[in-house]
């Protein structure tokens, strides 16, 4: 099953891997890392993909708004400077598949022209004008579950049965994708871990990913290095590597097609691993 992202294809019968590029100067993990003299450095951020790329990424996730509790929140033009001209280096002079992360309508639009290949949104085209400006690029979108807003999210997530919850959210968002005009092999779906659940529900929704896997549209999830592991773990954020790995392991096992992760050369290993046991013959060479 090839997916069109742009101008690349990308076949996911085998699961493939996001690796996280963040433009912002505050994420948890790995805020200013791209920042040379308090302003966002395009070599440093381009020599991180390229590293990535190296290591086996399939595709690089660009973001420059972050939506940790307590982040700054950023303006349109503050996301547009950070995250158009990397995503534009990124595609162009590495001429890799970039998704872009971002809920604006003129993120989306920009980073369309500079030749993004998809529209990651935590907020599943919920913002005002954002599903009209992700239909008209003509590009996939992948539908993130939220509960809640990054601000307070964390504070008392309830669910009845979350996977119930995630499912009729992700196809109300499908089913308003598909009204705008998306095809539905322009859809990817996200349960959103981290994202308003406590860790009871992130595992359950881990351990129930089949039924999400099943609605049939390609599954993306992001688990690497997130605050489940630290409650799971007692680790920090920097200590997550092993506990990422086998929540990767675990997600493909049950369905998931894309991974978005920090550590792109361990998952590969993962994902190798993983696709020979699947197979029959082959796939097994260095
Ligand atoms: C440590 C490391 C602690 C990372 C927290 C975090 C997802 C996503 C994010 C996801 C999709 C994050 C943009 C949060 N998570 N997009 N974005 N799915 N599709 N937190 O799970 O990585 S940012």
């Amino acid at each position: 099953m090839p997916v069109i992202f742009g101008d690349h294809s990308l076949d996911l019968s085998r699961p493939r891997i996001m690796g996280v590029l963040n433009t912002t100067p505050d994420s948890f993990s790995d805020g200013g890392r791209y920042y040379q003299s308090g302003r966002l450095s395009l070599p440093l951020a381009l020599q991180r993909a390229r590293q990535m790329l190296d290591e086996g990424a399939d595709m690089i996730d660009i973001g420059g708004e972050s939506t940790r509790p307590g982040a700054i929140p950023v303006s349109e033009q503050e996301e547009l400077d950070r995250v158009v001209p990397v995503v534009e280096a990124v595609a162009g002079e590495l001429g890799a598949l970039v998704s872009v992360d971002t809920s604006s309508p003129a993120v989306m639009r920009e980073s369309a022209a500079a030749g993004a290949g998809l529209i990651n949104d935590v907020r599943a085209l919920r913002r005002e004008g954002a599903l009209e400006a992700a239909q008209r690029t003509g590009l996939p979108v992948c539908l993130m579950h939220m509960q809640g807003q990054p601000d307070t999210m964390q504070k008392q997530p309830e669910y009845r049965d979350p996977v119930q919850e995630v499912r009729d959210f992700l196809l109300e968002r499908c089913e308003a994708c598909l009204n705008a005009g998306f095809q539905a092999d322009q859809l990817l779906l996200d349960p959103g871990f981290g994202f308003g659940k406590s860790l009871e529900h992130n595992l359950e929704l881990l351990r129930r990913l089949r039924e999400l896997a099943d609605l049939g549209y390609p599954l993306l999830v992001g688990l690497s290095r997130k605050s489940m592991l630290g409650k799971l773990l007692g680790r920090d954020v920097a200590q997550r590597l092993p506990g990422s790995l086998a929540l990767a392991m675990a997600s493909v096992q049950r369905g998931a097609k894309i991974i978005r992760v920090h550590d792109v050369a361990a998952t590969c290993d993962v994902l190798r691993v993983f696709s020979a046991l699947e197979d029959q013959a082959g796939a097994h060479s260095p």
